[in-house]
């Protein structure tokens, strides 16, 4: 029983001094980036928590597996056991207890996902949400702001290239999707990410909490060049982001060119969301890039 305690806590001081790692390393520029978003705390806690249980799992196992080999030697043989005795019973409802408290984990995680990363009803209800279309392109973000219309592809809409722009504290929604092969939509200081993909409008929502200047990456590799296809996300005050859309709204109104097919890129926003399963049809931002491409290349 004594040895079960002293196993019990070179496990538990295993957990706690990776957990105590966990922390630092941010700092030194290793680990997971600063988390800028009101709901990345929800990745943090489980990517901490899962490191910690398998580190205890592992404690366990290496004390274990030590010790079979330094007791059980040519003077002590090894035995096959049912589990019969006291200690053998205690030792396993300790191991049995320690991998059920894992599901807790997953129940969170699902809970999570369920309220929060997959919700998107609250966000689409909130006035103060802003929309902003994603078209993923060999090699880099073009993104697409509705203007003060409030309507997708009209001459008033902001069009950006790796520059994404949003106001602190709002949900931001993004519509995704890809004009050529599959990219992934990857804000790593947010903690989330989408596949952008040919043919089909992917959703993403996350909340800014601090402002700053923070990277874009894509997340799946997508050519060549998929390491240049880096954006900035920029977190702007309230009123420095009402003013930089409206100057750019209006920039972008006298730039319109209405014979630019290739620039008419986009699609009516899909809210409400479709149900999983019924995507809706093949957003313009494929057709028309696609088209423009051809046209370049003299096919
Ligand atoms: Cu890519």
């Amino acid at each position: 029983m004594r040895r079960l305690q002293s196993l019990w806590t070179a496990a538990l001081a295993l957990g706690l001094s990776a957990r105590a790692l966990a922390e630092p390393v941010t700092a030194k520029g290793l680990g997971l980036p600063p988390d800028a978003s009101a709901d990345g705390y929800r990745i943090d806690e489980l990517i901490h928590e899962t490191v910690i249980f398998i580190a205890v799992m592992f404690g366990i196992m290496v004390v274990w597996m030590l010790l079979a080999a330094i007791l059980h030697g040519r003077k002590h043989e090894a035995f096959y056991t049912h589990v019969t005795r006291r200690g053998q019973i205690v030792s396993l409802v300790v191991i049995g207890v320690l991998v059920a408290a894992d599901a807790d984990l997953y129940i969170d995680t699902m809970r999570d996902m369920s309220e929060v990363f997959w919700n998107f009803a609250p966000v689409d209800a909130d006035p103060n949400a802003i929309k902003i279309e994603i078209d993923a392109h060999q090699w880099a973000w073009s993104a697409r702001y509705a203007g003060p219309d409030g309507k997708f592809n009209t001459p008033d809409d902001v069009v950006t290239l790796n520059d994404i722009r949003a106001p602190v504290g709002a949900p931001v929604i993004f519509e995704i999707t890809s004009t050529d092969v599959i990219h992934s939509l990857y804000f790593p200081n947010f903690r989330v990410k989408m596949d952008a993909m040919p043919g089909m409008v992917n959703h993403l929502w996350l909340r800014p909490k601090e402002t700053g200047e923070y990277e874009v990456g894509c997340a799946q590799h997508c050519g060549i060049n998929h390491y240049k296809m880096r954006a900035l996300f920029t977190v702007l005050p309230e009123a420095d982001y009402q003013r930089w859309l409206r100057e750019a709204s209006a920039n972008a109104e006298r730039a319109y060119d209405p014979a630019d097919t290739v620039a008419h890129w986009g699609w009516d926003w899909t809210n409400p969301r479709p149900i999983e399963g019924d995507q809706p049809p093949l957003p313009k931002a494929a057709t028309a890039r696609a088209a423009g491409a051809a046209h370049e290349e003299g096919i």
